[in-house]
C-alpha cells in the first residue's frame, strides 16, 4: 500500500526543510573560512571534514524528534554504520550534509547542504542550499523550482553542438575508471561548446534547473549527492534520466538532467554508461 501524506504535511514538511537548511547553512559558512580537520572515506579523495559530520548530526538530531516515525539516510552516518541503504515508502528525509566536500575543503564557495524527502520512493521535495554564495534552490513536486524565490527554467537547449554540459572527475582513482571517465569527456568537449564542473552533484543540477549550462551527467555519485537536485531540475523542466536513457533509478549512482529530451539522447548515444554499483 502506497503511503499517503496529506497536503497541509507536505506544506509543513516543506517549512521544516526550508529551517534545517538554514540552520545547516549557519554551521558551514562559519566553518567555510576557518582551519579545516579532514579525514578520507573510500579513496584519497573522498574526503570528509568534522562539519560534514556536525552539519549531519545536527540536522538528525532535529529532524527525528520532530519527526520519529520517518525514515533518515545521510552520507556521513552512511559511512560511519556502512549499512547498506534501503530505500522505503516511507517519508524519508535524505540529506548530504556538504555536497562538495572537496570544494569546501579549497575554500571553493560552491559546497551545498542537500536535503530531499522521498515518498514512495519519490523525491516531493528538494532543497539545496549553497550558503557562502547564499543561493536556496527549493522545489515541491509539481509546484516548479525556485532560486532564491524566483521561479526557475531550464536552458530549452536542443543541440549537444549548442550545449554546455556539466561533467566531474569524481572521487574514484580506480584506473579503469578514470580512464572511461577522461573518454567520456574527451568525447564531450569535441561534441558541444564546452564543459563545467562546480564540484557537488547538488549544484550542477540546481545549474541546469537555472539555464547555466545544459545537462549533466555523472557516474559514481549517490542518493544523497542528486535526490533533490534531480528534483529541482525536473521542476525547472529538465529530463532527469538514467545516463543510458532508461528511467532515472535513485540507488544505481548515476543520474542524467539534460534541458531538452532530445539533447539528453544525444548525451545518452555519445557517454560510456559506467556501472558504479548500487547503494
Ligand atoms: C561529491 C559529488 C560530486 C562528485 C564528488 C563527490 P561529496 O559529493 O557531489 O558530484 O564529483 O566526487 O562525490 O562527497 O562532496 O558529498
Amino acid at each position: 500500500m502506497p503511503v499517503e501524506v496529506l497536503d497541509h504535511q507536505l506544506r509543513e514538511y516543506y517549512t521544516v526543510a526550508l529551517e534545517v537548511a538554514r540552520k545547516a547553512g549557519e554551521v558551514i559558512k562559519d566553518a567555510f573560512k576557518k582551519e579545516k580537520t579532514i579525514d578520507t572515506k573510500s579513496s584519497a579523495a573522498d574526503l570528509v571534514t568534522v562539519t560534514d559530520q556536525a552539519v549531519e548530526k545536527m540536522a538528525f538530531a532535529f529532524l527525528k524528534e520532530k519527526y520519529p516515525s520517518h525514515k533518515f539516510i545521510g552520507e556521513e552516518t552512511t559511512a560511519e554504520t556502512g549499512e547498506k541503504l534501503q530505500l522505503t515508502d516511507d517519508p524519508t528525509w535524505i540529506i548530504d550534509p556538504i555536497d562538495g566536500t572537496t570544494n569546501f575543503v579549497h575554500s571553493i564557495p560552491e559546497v551545498c547542504f542537500s536535503l530531499g524527502i522521498t515518498v514512495n520512493k519519490e523525491p516531493i521535495i528538494g532543497v539545496v542550499y549553497l550558503p557562502v554564495l547564499d543561493q536556496m534552490y527549493t522545489a515541491q513536486k509539481g509546484q516548479g523550482a525556485f532560486l532564491n524565490g524566483e521561479k526557475l527554467k531550464s536552458s530549452g537547449q536542443t543541440d549537444l553542438k549548442k550545449a554546455v554540459v556539466i561533467c566531474e572527475g569524481g572521487s574514484s582513482r580506480d584506473p579503469d575508471i578514470v580512464e572511461k571517465k577522461l573518454t567520456n569527456i574527451h568525447r564531450l568537449v569535441t561534441a558541444s561548446h564546452g564543459i563545467r564542473s562546480y564540484g557537488s552533484a547538488a549544484a550542477n543540477l540546481c545549474r541546469v534547473a537555472q539555464g547555466a549550462g545544459d545537462a549533466y551527467a555523472e557516474y559514481g555519485i549517490h542518493i544523497w549527492d542528486f535526490v533533490a537536485g534531480m528534483l529541482i531540475a525536473s521542476e525547472a523542466g529538465a529530463v532527469v534520466k538514467d545516463p543510458s536513457g532508461s528511467e532515472v533509478d535513485l540507488m544505481s549512482r548515476r543520474v542524467l538532467a539534460a534541458a531538452t529530451p532530445s539533447l539528453a539522447t544525444q548525451l545518452s548515444d555519445l557517454l560510456i554508461h559506467l556501472d558504479m554499483g548500487r547503494d
